[in-house]
Parts: C-alpha cells; sequence; structure tokens
C-alpha cells in the first residue's frame, strides 16, 4: 500500500510537513474553494500540486471532484456540468494527477450525530446514532414520512431523548448532521435543506443508479483518453437517511456499478468503515471479487451496534476483522503488481488532538498516526509472514 494521509488545504491545521513526519509518501486533497460544478483551471490544480511536491510527497489521490446536484437529479443544467466535469478531467489529467474520487450521495456527503464522543479511554471518536438521527428527523428538521423509516422502538426512543435534551444539545445535533463534516460541500440550513431533499421526492433507488450510469458513460471515456481512474465512495453511513435514496451500500451495488460500464476507469475506493457499517458486506470478499475495479483504499474500523448505531473504533479494533482486509488487499496488490494509495482514515481525537488545535473531527494528526502506524506494522507483518 503507498501510505497517504488526507489534508484539507493549506487552512488545515495538519501541516504538510506533519504528514511528511508521518512516514506517509502521498498526500489526498482536492480544490477545496472550487464551487461545486465548477471547472478546475490548470493554475489552480498547480499551485497545490507544486505546494504538495515542495514538501517531497506526491498529490496521490484528489478526493473529490464533487458531483453538482443537477447531475444526480439529471435535471436543470446538468449537461453543461458533466461538460464543466470533463474539462476538470483534462485538467487534472494535463498535471499529471490521474486518480479521482467522488460519490454520488444526494445532498448530504458523510453523515454523523456525535463528532466528540467520549470514549473510555478518554480520547473521542465519531459517532452516528441511531436515535439520534431519528430525532434529528422527527423534531428537528420535522420530515414528512419520517415514521415509515424508522421502528417503533427507535421512534419511542427518539421521542424520550428528545424531551430530555436541552437546547444546545438540540442545537449541536443539528450542526453536527448539517455542517459538522470537513470535506462535505456545503453547509445547510434546515430550510435549503428541506428544499434540496423535496427534488428527490419522486427518484428512486433505480432511477439514481440510472442516472449514476448516464454520467459515468459521458465521464468514462474522457478518462480513458486521459489515463485517469475513477474511484466512487461508498455511501456513508451504507443506509437511505432522510428519505433519500443511498445506492452504493453492498456487494449487490458494487456489481450495478461496473457493470455500469465495462472499464478499469470505472473503479471504486474501497471505504473499509463505510462498508463496513453494513453487517451483510463480507469486506475481504468483496476486495478479492472486485480486485481490479479498486484503485483507492480508506481502512478505518467501525464498532457496530445492534440497532444500527456506530461508532469509529481503533484502526485494528471495530467490527471488522483488519487483519483479514489487509491480508486480501495485499494478495490483491501482488496479483496486480501495484500499490493501492491508502489512507488511514479518520482517527480518534487523542493527546495533544485534545488541545484546542481545531484539527477537523476524524482528521486529527495524533488519532490518524495512530491508525496509520498501526496498519503499517500489520501490513509488514503479513508480507514478512507470508513470504
Ligand atoms: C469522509 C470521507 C468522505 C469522502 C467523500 C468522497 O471522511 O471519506 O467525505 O471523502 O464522500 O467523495
Amino acid at each position: 500500500m503507498q501510505e497517504t494521509f488526507r489534508w484539507f488545504g493549506v487552512k488545515d491545521s495538519v501541516k504538510l510537513s506533519y504528514i511528511k513526519q508521518a512516514g506517509a509518501k502521498g498526500v489526498v486533497t482536492a480544490l477545496h474553494h472550487v464551487a461545486n460544478g465548477e471547472i478546475w483551471e490548470v493554475e489552480e490544480i498547480m499551485k497545490v500540486k507544486n505546494l504538495i511536491e515542495s514538501h517531497d510527497l506526491e498529490w496521490s489521490f484528489i478526493e473529490s471532484i464533487p458531483i453538482h446536484e443537477n447531475i444526480k437529479l439529471r435535471k436543470g443544467d446538468y449537461l453543461q456540468r458533466i461538460e464543466n466535469y470533463k474539462q476538470s478531467l483534462k485538467n487534472v489529467a494535463s498535471c499529471g494527477i490521474k486518480n479521482v474520487c467522488y460519490n454520488f450521495m444526494p445532498v448530504l456527503d458523510w453523515t454523523r450525530t456525535e463528532l466528540f464522543w467520549k470514549l473510555p479511554d478518554g480520547s473521542t471518536a465519531l459517532r452516528f446514532d441511531k436515535v439520534d438521527m431519528a430525532v434529528f428527523e422527527c423534531f428537528i428538521m420535522e420530515r414528512d414520512g419520517v415514521e415509515d423509516s424508522y421502528t417503533p422502538e427507535i421512534l419511542e426512543k427518539a421521542k424520550i431523548r428528545f424531551s430530555q435534551m436541552t437546547s444546545d444539545e438540540k442545537q449541536a445535533l443539528e450542526d453536527n448532521v448539517l455542517k459538522g463534516l470537513p470535506g462535505t460541500v456545503d453547509d445547510l440550513t434546515i430550510p435549503i435543506f428541506k428544499e434540496m431533499i423535496a427534488q428527490y421526492d419522486n427518484l428512486s433507488h433505480a432511477d439514481l443508479k440510472a442516472n449514476l450510469s448516464y454520467f459515468l458513460n459521458e465521464v468514462i471515456p474522457v478518462c480513458e483518453e486521459n489515463g485517469i481512474v475513477m474511484a466512487i465512495h461508498p455511501d456513508d453511513p451504507p443506509m437511505d437517511i432522510m428519505g433519500l435514496p443511498r445506492i452504493i451500500k453492498s456487494e449487490k451495488d458494487l456489481e450495478d456499478l461496473v457493470s455500469f460500464i465495462d472499464s478499469p476507469s470505472n473503479g471504486i475506493t474501497f471505504c473499509t468503515g463505510s462498508l463496513g457499517a453494513n453487517p451483510n458486506n463480507d469486506l475481504p470478499k468483496m476486495i478479492r471479487k472486485f480486485a481490479n475495479r479498486i484503485h483507492f483504499l480508506h481502512l478505518r474500523n467501525v464498532r457496530r451496534e445492534a440497532d444500527g448505531s456506530f461508532y469509529e473504533d481503533n484502526h485494528l479494533d471495530g467490527s471488522s476483522d483488519m487483519y483479514e482486509v489487509v491480508k486480501a488487499v495485499l494478495e490483491i496488490e501482488k496479483e496486480r503488481n501495484i500499490q493501492l494509495p491508502m489512507r488511514p482514515d479518520h482517527g480518534h481525537q487523542m493527546l495533544h488532538d485534545l488541545e484546542p488545535n481545531k484539527a477537523y473531527p476524524g482528521y486529527t494528526s495524533i488519532g490518524r498516526l495512530r491508525g496509520l502506524a498501526e496498519l503499517r506494522g500489520l501490513a509488514l507483518g503479513i508480507s514478512r509472514s507470508s513470504k
């Protein structure tokens, strides 16, 4: 695996020099200042690339060139937005960057209800709590039809929890869901959010898959001409939320994805945290099955709970067997004779991360460094003992 670290640009308190010290070889980043749907200009791409290279690091993966909502909905100016996307792809390729991550989650990107959930050892973790999510949907945004999305038991628990929450806690939950997370495209308010999800009212899972297929059939030929691989990020969490369809959650969804257009450029970001939150996903099996389509790895380990909640555990703990995951990864790397870019995803806030230095939740220096170091040791152990 090629070790990489995500970096959110010059405003990130985790600096490129820290990434270098962590021993990573590559950086994963995006032009976060360019609005979604606009063209990434060569000059802007080169500024970031040069900065990364001045630290003797490589820009390994773009995460992400986001997909405009009109493309997901296939409405309005979507054709122009797809042309813009193609131009951005040509521009990044002309700068020598050939790896592009994206996702096709409607309205929201990744979603958590708690960003600083206290663990018994004093560090903090990201958490998705099903009851809190129900509180948000039932009582904060007051979504029509929410009763159909939860069991009566969860709805009852949500009612009780909401009645016990202070107004600060309610506000924090709203902020966590709508604007808390790094890498998400927009900060949303409840009225804007409601308008955005209303656009998906009549769009089924099959419709959204058809729109993804349409998009890929437009852009993958451009990728092929320019030597680019695209790598879709699975939905996080891997379930429908807020009544919105989510379409990249399971092995079957990935089968569909690869069938939309048969090209190595039509690939996958294998995120063991997102896919691992779905108890039906057998991660090592899926790694072997999609071996030739996996271009990028996000390694993290969630601890699943019975009601669908989960939190981000240490990289080698959690509900997925990271030993088996890394073993499968090393196997496919050997077969393909490549090193896949891997980033240790979502570290805890721990040690100096707990001081007010404002690293983004999940993107702390020491928490991720711990993850990277553990994964590095695991990979070394497996490869040395299997010779
Ligand atoms: C969360 C991330 C996501 C991911 C995007 C990819 O930590 O993995 O923000 O980057 O969904 O487009």
